[in-house]
C-alpha cells in the first residue's frame, strides 16, 4: 500500500451538556480527523487532542501542524507502507502520541478495509458486545449530581464513574454511593491532588470504589505507589501511562494496579495493544478509556475493548452521551453495552454530507506536496 494523499479536517460539535472536570469545563468540541488516501483505498483516522492543553501538552492545533509537517511527510516515500510500519517510521518524532496515534488509525482503517476485515477481528475480539461505564462530570449540586447519575443507571450504564477534585470528592461520592448502592462506582481526579492528600483519599475507601484514577500528577509514578500504602482503593493509572514501557515501570514499582487505556494517549493501538498484552502477562486489569470521540473513534474502541483482558466496563459510551447527532450511524446501548461493529476497518460509515455541514477548516494534501518539506 502506497500513501498518495491525506485530507486534514476540523470538525465542531457541541456536547449534549457540558463535562466538567479539574483541569475545566468543555461545552464544544473541535476534533482533528485525518484521512488517508492509498493505492488501495481509504481510511479515517481521529485524534483525541483537545482544544487545549490541559489534559495532556497536546492540543488540536498542535496536532493539526505536527501532522502535516513532521508525521505524514515520513510516510510518503514508503513503497510498501502497512499499518504495522508506522509507529518506527514516526519514532524519530518526540512525543505527539495523540497526532501519531490517528495516523497509524487511518493507515490501519485502510488496510482492514482493503483485506475485509474488521477492527474487532483484527484485535481479537472474544466478545459481540462491550459493557460500558460513563464518566460524569463535576456538578453544580449533589441534587443536580443525583439527577444525573441517575438517569445513565436508568438507561443501563453499568458502571458510574464520577469526576472528583479537592472539595468535590468525598460528598457527592457518598451521596451517589446511598444512592445507588450496588452500582459499580469510580473515581476520576485528573492529576489534581498531592501525595500528601493521602489521608483524605483514604476516606473514600469506604464506599467501595472500584478505582480511583490518576489521583496525582503524570510524572509523579513513584509517589502513587506511595499513595497506595495509604489507599485501600485500588490506583489506576490514565495520564501516566504512554507507552508500554512506562505501564511496565508503573506496574513493577506498585503505582496501580488497574490501567485505563486510552490509544490516543500511547500512540495508537497497536502500543495500546501491546499494553493490554504485557497486563493480561502481569494479571492487571485494564479498561478502555475515552476521549469524548465521535463515531469514528469509538468503533475502534469498541472493537478493541472486546479484547480478553478489558475486565471492567469502559468510558465507551453510547454516541447520545455526547453528542445530538453523531457523524457516523449512532452508537447506541443495549442493556449497558454497545455491540462491535463487525464490517471491514472501523465498520461504519461517515455521514459525508453532516460531516461537511460541521467542518470549519479542511486540507487536501497531495504526496508530493507532503513529501516537499511543507515547513
Ligand atoms: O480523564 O478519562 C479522562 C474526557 C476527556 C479527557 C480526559 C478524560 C475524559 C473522560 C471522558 O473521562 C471519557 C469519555 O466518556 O469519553
Ligand atoms: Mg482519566
Amino acid at each position: 500500500m502506497r500513501l498518495q494523499g491525506a485530507e486534514l479536517r476540523r470538525i465542531r460539535m457541541s456536547l449534549v451538556a457540558p463535562f466538567e472536570t479539574s483541569f475545566g469545563v468543555q461545552t464544544e468540541r473541535d476534533i482533528l480527523l485525518v484521512k488517508v488516501i492509498t493505492s488501495d483505498g481509504e481510511g479515517w483516522g481521529e485524534c483525541v487532542a483537545g482544544e487545549e492543553p490541559t489534559y495532556s501538552s497536546e492540543y488540536v492545533e498542535g496536532a493539526q501542524h505536527v501532522m502535516l509537517h513532521h508525521l505524514l511527510p515520513r510516510l510518503v516515500a514508503q513503497p510498501e507502507l502497512a499499518a504495522t510500519d508506522v509507529a518506527s517510521l514516526l519514532h524519530p518524532v518526540h512525543g505527539h502520541w495523540m497526532a501519531k496515534a490517528a495516523i497509524e488509525m487511518a493507515v490501519l482503517d485502510a488496510e482492514l478495509r482493503a483485506k475485509g476485515e474488521s477492527f474487532g477481528r483484527y484485535f481479537g475480539a472474544v466478545r459481540p458486545m462491550v459493557d460500558c461505564g460513563v464518566s460524569v462530570g463535576i456538578h453544580r449540586s449533589i441534587p443536580d449530581l443525583l439527577a444525573t447519575v441517575g438517569a445513565y443507571v436508568e438507561q443501563g450504564y453499568r458502571r458510574i464513574k464520577l469526576k472528583i477534585k479537592p472539595g468535590w470528592d468525598v460528598d457527592p461520592v457518598r451521596a451517589v454511593r446511598e444512592r445507588f448502592p450496588q452500582i459499580p462506582l469510580q473515581v476520576d481526579a485528573n492529576t489534581a491532588y498531592t501525595v500528601s492528600d493521602g489521608p483524605h483519599l483514604a476516606r473514600l475507601d469506604e464506599f467501595d470504589l472500584l478505582l480511583i484514577e490518576q489521583p496525582l500528577p503524570e510524572e509523579q509514578v513513584l509517589a502513587h505507589a506511595q499513595l497506595a500504602l495509604v489507599v485501600r482503593t485500588p490506583i489506576c493509572l490514565d495520564e501516566s501511562i504512554t507507552s508500554v514501557q512506562t505501564a511496565s515501570d508503573a506496574i513493577e514499582l506498585g503505582a496501580c494496579r488497574i490501567i485505563n487505556v486510552k490509544p490516543g494517549r500511547v500512540g495508537g493501538y497497536l502500543e495500546a495493544r501491546r499494553i493490554h498484552d504485557l497486563c493480561t502477562e502481569r494479571g492487571v486489569p485494564v479498561w478502555m478509556g475515552g476521549m469524548l470521540e465521535t463515531g469514528l473513534g469509538r468503533a475502534a474502541n469498541v472493537a478493541m475493548a472486546a479484547m480478553p483482558n478489558f475486565t471492567l466496563p469502559g468510558d465507551t459510551s453510547a454516541s447520545d452521551r455526547y453528542y445530538h447527532r453523531d457523524i457516523t450511524e449512532p452508537f447506541v446501548l443495549h442493556d449497558g453495552r454497545l455491540k462491535v461493529p463487525e464490517g471491514p476497518g472501523l465498520g461504519v460509515t461517515v455521514d459525508m454530507d453532516y460531516l461537511d455541514s460541521i467542518t470549519s477548516w479542511r486540507e487536501v494534501v497531495p504526496a508530493d506536496r507532503l513529501g516537499a518539506a511543507l515547513r
